[in-house]
């Protein structure tokens, strides 16, 4: 759910000492300030014309290729700092790189394609702002017996419904009213539609339909009154160094960088080995949510179109809060700023972006207890200790959390837990008695005039697994009944696993749960000592949801890759966003559905695997006023990585170096 609201709680920052750009930055390290500044004058000081007509929709580094970063080692200067602006002027879309090193630029060329890149919060804020000097919705208000201070806009992008293609960028308003409660998201004022052009940034259509009533404030605020409690992590203090973007925790070494539309992105995420000397061994490259798609499920004039793609219209990291010691996080975790760019190219700071904390859960790594051993009982078990990662986006009224966990097992935990408001429609009814068989069957009546509607929401995540080094093959290890023909013994079945390599992308698509079967990546030039591929594999902590839109109908061409939870791409640098690059008003032209049609080969090669967490959405009462956390995700699991399990392993070394002295 993705509905905007106009209230903005980043703090702009004007750094006025552009220092010169630190030439040791790790490769991966997102612009500073300092860098985000330099972007902004080397736009300015070039050919293109001088604000205001000139609007930045996103900055964000230009990584080196990806054989520079692995090359990279800290002694050594980073290859050349470059940023990649889309920036939109007279009314066209310009893809700019920028050398931040030597503040010149690279290239400027203009995008013809369909789609508009991410809105910024800046015109969201100036359209939001728009109905309330417009006498027509004045007269809404007015007749709907609602004061006008009262009431609050949302932006909600307007998707692409068949329209001929056209270079005016087009988004809708609806609005609530707030006033008596701060939950105005479930006091809609149901039956307007303002439709705003973004680049004239003015009201091009309007409507007003008859409306139920807005339902009442009563019952649905949500502040006040709460205590917080002091949240227990790392009692013994900070297990974890950071330093700089990189962190170090256990086993595990890996770069974290804030980007304004992924959000939270973990890179160069490597494990050390102790049976192999401690070597780093590489896991994954680059993990982040590359796309969430929120359709929801009501036909109608004020509804059809709320088909949000919240990381590429709106900023999975745009929308990112500030996350506050003891209510978010452990008050002792470590906490991280982010910087991106607002529309006049200035650095923003959102603090807080992300925090890391060791999480001591109370449950067990691993334990047992010996009884048969006549004589002894044996209790051997370690508790669990993790490390976290977490950003959480509040894009409007949907609050998303998000963490990376990363276990000394060698596993990384994947979440995301969905609270907030529920985007809800207001209605005559006042009991579900009243609804008739066949009427309005798009939502749940949860209050009085209060429908919230049916709707999913699907995380996308782009995973590029590099598990030992690039090349890797994608594996599914497949549960196939077998039956036993012999009659040497009574048993008539049993299952076995049929290895299916994947060849082609075609190979790499996959709709989870459908067949008994496990997912892997494999490094098929490596084995263990017993001869197994190296691999890790994918578990699902969720039941697997896919899109059910057809396939003619207009937002599903957008997110056409929804019908899968699981495609692999080869790597490719320039195959980022499952929706593609420019996702508002976009066609499906440029998805990662359409990418996997060239059916590219994908064994022994370097390979991307692309994930969907989903949730299809049918709301219950107790979401109301404000929905308890729902969470979902996926484990990425060692299968045949290590020798061994690495967490007794590393116990049991523990014990042989207290023993050595001794002996
Ligand atoms: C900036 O550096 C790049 C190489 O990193 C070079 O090709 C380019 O000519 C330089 N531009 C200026 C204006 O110095
Ligand atoms: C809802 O009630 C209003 C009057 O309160 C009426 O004008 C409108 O037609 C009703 N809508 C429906 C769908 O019954
Ligand atoms: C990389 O991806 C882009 C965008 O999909 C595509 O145009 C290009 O052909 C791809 N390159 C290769 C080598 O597949
Ligand atoms: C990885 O595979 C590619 C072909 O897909 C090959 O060109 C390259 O040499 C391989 N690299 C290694 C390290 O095996
Ligand atoms: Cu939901």
């Amino acid at each position: 759910m993705a509905s905007k609201s106009s209230i903005l709680f980043h703090f702009s920052f004007l750094f006025l000492l552009p220092w010169l750009s630190q030439s040791s930055a790790h490769p991966l390290d997102p612009l500073s300030p300092d860098e985000i500044s330099t972007v902004r004058r080397v736009i300015l000081s070039t050919h293109l014309p001088s604000p205001p007509s000139l609007s930045i929709h996103y900055v964000g580094v230009d990584e080196p290729a990806k054989h520079e970063v692995l090359a990279w080692d800290q002694k050594r200067p980073s290859p050349p700092r470059q940023a990649f602006v889309i920036a939109r002027f007279g009314g066209e879309t310009h893809e700019i790189i920028i050398n931040v090193a030597n503040a010149s630029l690279v290239s400027d060329r203009v995008y013809y394609g369909s789609g508009f890149p991410l809105l910024t919060l800046e015109e969201q804020t100036a359209a939001a702002a728009l109905p309330l000097s417009y006498p027509p919705f004045i007269d809404s208000a007015r007749r709907r017996g609602v004061a006008l201070a009262d009431v609050v806009c949302s932006t909600f992008t307007a998707g692409w419904f068949g329209e001929p293609e056209s270079a005016r960028r087009r988004l809708k308003l609806l609005c609530f009213v707030a006033g008596e409660t701060a939950n105005f998201y479930v006091r809609p004022l149901e039956g307007i539609v303002v439709v705003v052009d973004l680049d004239d940034m003015r009201i091009v259509e309007y409507r007003d339909r008859v409306a139920p009533p807005v339902p009442k404030a009563a019952g649905t605020d949500y502040r006040g009154g709460r205590q917080h409690r002091v949240m227990v992590a790392q009692p013994a203090g900070k297990g974890f160094k950071v330093d700089g973007h990189s962190v170090s925790w256990s086993n595990w070494q890996f770069h974290l960088s804030y980007d304004a539309r992924a959000g939270l992105i973990v890179s160069l995420a490597s494990v050390c080995d102790t049976d192999k000397g401690g070597t780093r061994r590489r896991v994954l490259y680059r993990g982040y949510v590359s796309e969430l798609f929120v359709p929801y499920m009501d036909p109608v004039e004020e509804w059809y179109f709320r088909t949000f793609f919240d990381s590429g219209e709106y900023g999975f990291g745009l929308w990112a809060s500030p996350l506050v010691p003891n209510v978010d996080c452990p008050a002792n975790a470590e906490f991280m700023d982010g910087y991106y760019a607002g529309q006049d190219g200035q650095p923003v700071k959102v603090p807080n972006v992300f925090c890391i904390f060791e999480r001591y859960s109370g449950d067990v790594a691993w334990r047992h207890t010996e009884f048969g051993i006549p004589g002894q009982l044996i209790r051997e078990a370690d508790p669990e200790v993790s490390l976290v990662v977490r950003m959480v986006a509040a894009l409007g009224n949907y609050d998303y959390v998000t963490d990376w966990e990363f276990k000394s097992s060698g596993s990384i935990k994947v979440g995301v837990s969905l609270t907030g408001i529920l985007e809800v429609k207001g209605t005559n009814y006042t009991h579900t008695s009243q609804i008739a068989a066949g009427d309005d069957q798009h939502g749940s009546l949860l209050v009085q005039n209060t429908m919230a509607i049916y709707h999913d929401h699907f995380v996308t995540y782009y995973l590029d697994l590099d598990i030992d080094g690039c090349n890797n093959t994608f594996v599914k290890s497949k549960l196939k009944t077998a039956r036993v023909t012999d009659g040497s013994v009574p048993r008539r079945s049993y299952w076995t696993v049929v290895r299916e390599a994947a060849r082609t992308e075609a190979d790499g698509r996959v709709e989870m749960g459908a067949v008994p079967a496990e997912l892997l990546v494999v490094n098929p030039n490596k084995k263990t000592k017993m001869g197994n591929d190296i691999g890790y594999r994918l578990i699902s902590n969720g039941a697997p949801a896919a899109s059910l839109l057809a396939d003619d109908d207009y937002p599903e061409m957008r997110a056409s890759y929804g019908k899968k939870q699981v495609w692999v791409t080869p790597y490719n640098k320039s195959e980022k966003w499952a929706a593609g690059l420019y996702v508002d008003n976009s066609r499906g032209d440029d998805n990662l559905a359409v990418w996997s049609q060239r059916n590219r080969v994908i064994e022994n090669t370097d390979i991307v695997l692309w994930h969907t967490v989903g949730f299809h959405h049918i709301p219950y009462q107790e979401d109301f006023p404000l929905m308890p956390m729902l969470s979902s995700g996926f484990e990425l699991r060692p299968s045949n990585f290590f020798e061994r399990n690495p967490f007794f392993k590393s116990k049991q070394q523990r014990q042989e170096e207290h023993r050595s002295p001794l002996s």
